[in-house]
């Protein structure tokens, strides 16, 4: 059997009712075969990043165990993002009713047309740093060391508002 890994999905909304959406997702998480759900951040509210006009974010990060390799996990994430009405329409920074991104999976770094691990950039990310600093401030993200240090290294200035407890699932 495959081993098992100790894994971490962001996800983010930004359409429709955004809170609605991350907690629907992270169910879903719950129910992928060959995982399990360890926990979910609090939510966290931040204006977008990137070019154009388009509403604030709502982020969190999960993290999970699972026996899942990671291409088959970032398909099973699509199909989330799917069946929660995720239209892609190629462009890199639309909106969208719910995006997940395989974080971190165990301490595998890997590049190919389809994923990369590390994700691109969460080194730098307010929204990504925060909630996972919730779940282990310790952990590394290859390459760029603790997540305690990257935010201490990176984020100057970015507005991020983590949101009270009458917005988390129950
Ligand atoms: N900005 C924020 N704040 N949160 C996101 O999840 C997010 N996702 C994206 C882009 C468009 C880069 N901006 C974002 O894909």
């Amino acid at each position: 059997m495959a081993p098992e890994v100790r894994a971490f999905i962001g996800l983010g909304s930004n359409l429709g009712n955004p809170v609605e959406h991350v907690q629907q997702a992270c169910r879903a998480l719950a129910g992928l075969p060959k995982t399990r759900l360890v926990r979910c951040s609090d939510l966290y509210r931040s204006h977008p990043m990137g070019p154009g006009n388009q509403p604030d974010y709502i982020n969190a990060v999960a993290e999970i165990i699972t026996r899942l390799s990671p291409d088959t996990l970032l398909s099973r994430l699509q199909e989330i993002e799917a069946r929660q009405g995720r239209v892609r329409d190629g462009s890199r920074w639309h909106a969208r009713t719910i995006d997940l991104d395989i974080l971190l999976y165990g301490d595998l770094v890997l590049a190919t047309e389809n994923l990369k691990i590390p994700h691109s950039g969460m080194h730098q990310r307010a929204f990504v740093l925060y909630p996972l600093a919730e779940l282990d401030p310790d952990l590394v993200i290859p390459g760029r060391g603790s997540v305690r240090e990257c935010l201490e290294a990176e984020l100057q200035g970015e507005i991020i508002e983590r949101l009270g407890s009458k917005h988390e699932s129950g």
